[in-house]
Formats: structure tokens, sequence, C-alpha cells
């Protein structure tokens, strides 16, 4: 056959995304379905993106007795464990691209084969930054495009399902731009998909910030912690049920007529009631420190000062910031961030990592 010659192979980036409603809480912990929606701004991809190639292993003398799929992170080979995320993200893929193939008798049957797969970041494990989001998103577009879901009917949103269930906030980088993810309320998950609130082009003007405040590797992972949250936490409900709701239809209108004052508002009002939630978690999690806390005065005392929202912090599950500060405050957030917190090589080898946000 033809195949036995042939390479399909296909490569895709995907950005980061921070989120401004924090995704916190699981209802649903196999489908990764979440207690609340979130919302975030996705990154440019010229900083901060994964790269992924995966290629289609059809050779009919391959040497392995039993060929199998195989993932390379950053350079190393990771296994892909049974009933893991990545195998279940892998299994739906393959599913969407074998009922393609029963209709289509023509095309390669490239969902029998084994997959190979290769991920690397272009931004440091340094950075603090959560690289699964992009990591998974990015495995999911690659797969797409080698399977050739979208020629078939398959839409982003249907891809953003299936990257959820490889990382929750993996679903939010399948958009560029401004995208919310709907809870959603069936218990299949079927609701519970990304969906774009403005695209990139409709707020240049916001750019990201990142000020790596450390290089550790954070304390408490983020799947344990929420499910501490949601196991112990009363303040969590009460946010779920009367705070984010409202905050996620504030937040999108913020975005839409592109009122800084409010976004901001909203976003360090989201961020702080996110690291309350973790306080308030038994045994507390903490995930902010001392410098943490001094960014968050500093631009507090900087907002204040000038009768006005010049940048917004958030912070996730780790102790750097993010500010969110429209281009024409970039230098002087930067100034004043600097003059507060002097690099220091022997502390801080890359002190500050800066992105533009959002482009798709
Ligand atoms: C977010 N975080 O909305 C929130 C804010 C961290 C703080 O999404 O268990 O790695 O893989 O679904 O997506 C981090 O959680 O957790 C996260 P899983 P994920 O960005």
């Amino acid at each position: 056959s033809a195949s036995q010659d042939t390479v399909y192979q296909a490569t895709c980036t995907a950005p980061v995304n921070i989120a401004v409603v924090k995704y916190w809480g699981k209802r649903d912990t196999s489908l990764i379905l979440p207690t609340n929606s979130s919302l975030s701004v996705t990154l440019s991809q010229d900083h901060l993106r994964s790269l992924t190639t995966a290629r289609c292993i059809t050779s009919s003398t391959s040497t392995s007795t039993s060929p199998r799929d195989r993932l390379w992170l950053n350079g190393d080979e990771e296994d892909i464990n049974e009933g893991g995320r990545t195998a279940r993200c892998l299994a739906e893929m393959r599913s969407l691209r074998q009922k393609i193939e029963a209709d289509n008798s023509s095309l390669p049957k490239l969902s029998s084969h084994p997959l190979h797969i290769a991920s690397e970041n272009n931004f440091p494990t340094a950075a603090g930054l959560a690289s699964s989001a992009s990591g998974l998103s990015a495995l999911i577009a690659t797969l797409a495009r080698l399977y050739d879901l979208e020629a078939h009917g398959v839409s982003q949103s249907d891809l953003s399902r299936i990257a959820r269930q490889g990382s929750g906030s993996a679903c939010r980088s399948m958009f560029g731009g401004y995208v919310a993810w709907e809870q959603g309320e069936r218990a299949d998950g079927a609701d519970s998909v990304a969906v774009e609130v403005a695209p990139a082009s409709h707020w240049p003007d916001l750019h990201a910030l990142i000020l790596v405040v450390s290089d550790k590797k954070k304390g408490t992972p983020s799947t344990a912690g929420m499910q501490r949250t949601v196991a112990t936490s009363a303040l969590l409900q009460h946010r779920i049920k009367h705070v984010v709701p409202e905050r996620m239809d504030r937040i999108s209108r913020a975005i839409r007529e592109r009122d800084f004052d409010q976004f901001a508002l909203e976003t360090m009002a989201d961020s702080n009631q996110f690291h309350a939630v973790c306080l308030d978690t038994v045994p507390p999690i903490f995930y902010l420190n001392d410098v943490s806390r001094a960014v968050i005065q500093l631009v507090t005392e900087l907002n204040r000062a000038s009768g006005r929202a010049v940048a917004a912090y958030t912070y996730d599950a780790g102790p750097n910031a993010v500010l969110y500060v429209q281009e024409k405050d970039v230098k002087l957030v930067l100034d004043v961030v600097l003059q507060y917190f002097p690099q220091s090589a022997a502390s801080f080898p890359d002190p500050f990592a800066t992105g533009v946000a959002p482009t798709g």
C-alpha cells in the first residue's frame, strides 16, 4: 500500500493563557469539569508557547513487536500512563479520526497506527508558568491537524472539550485573545467548553508583564490543592454561587468595551478571592510570598496615586505576578517595579520575562 512509505506528520504551537477569573475546583475529577466558569487572556506566542510535532508511524517494517505511542517533553521521554490524562486525550482524538475514516474509505487509516509526539516550550520552567495549558493544547491542535479533523467538521470548541480532559486550563489555550471556559451543566461535560469572548485584535493595547518572584517549584500542585479546597472551604461555595457568575458577566463586558478600569478591578478582586479561598482551605494553601504581597501593595499605591487603574495584578498557583497594563503605561510600570525591586543577578537569573498580550 502507498502508506508504507508515507510519513504523516504535523506540527502546531499553542499559547500560554493567564486567567483573570480563576478556575479552582472540580465537580468531576475524571472528566475535569469545573465548579465555576473562568476567563483568560491568551499571551503572545512570540514569547511563550508550546511547540508539538506528532508523527504517525505507519511503517510495516517496524522492528518493535508491539508498537506503542511515545512522548518526549523538552527532549526527555515520558511514560504515557494507561488511563492517564494523556492516554485519554490520545484515545479521544483517535476515536474522532476513526469515525471519519469509517465514513471516508479513501482516507489513510491513521487511527490504527502508533504516534510519536515531541513537545517543547520556548520558555524556561524557571519562569514558574504552568506549562500544562499550552502543552496539552498544543498536543490536541497538532493531532487535529495530523488527523485533518477540522476539514471533517470538528470545531475548536469540540477540540477544547478534549483539551480540557488533558488539563482544565488547556481548553482556554485553544483560542487566542479573550477566552471563557463555560463550566457547563451536563454530567458528561459536553457543554463544558471554551468560547471566544473577543479576538486578540479587539484589544491589542493590553500587555502582560510577568514578574518572576521565585523560580522555585511551587508547594501544592494545582490538581491536589483544588480538590482539598472543594472538600473543605466554605468560602469556595460562596464564590462559585454568588461571586463568579456576576464577575464573568462584568469582566466580559469590560473586555467588549475595552474598559481597563473595570477589567483591572475585577481581575485583582478575583486573584485576591482565589488566594483567600486557598487560605480558607484546611490545611491552608499559601501561594503568595512576601515579595508577591509587596508587589500587590506597590500596584495598589501606583493606582491610587494615579487616580486610575495603571496596572492590574493577578497570581496563579505560585508567587509570580502577572501585571496587565495598557501599552501607554508599560514603561511607567516597568520603571516603578525596577525601582522598588532592583534586579539582582545573584537571586534572579532572569527576573523579568515580558510577554505582549494578546495575540492569536
Ligand atoms: C487558572 N489555575 O484558571 C487557575 C488559576 C491555577 C490558578 O488552572 O487539574 O493545571 O490539570 O485541571 O488546569 C491550574 O490548574 O489543573 C489552573 P488541572 P490546571 O488558570
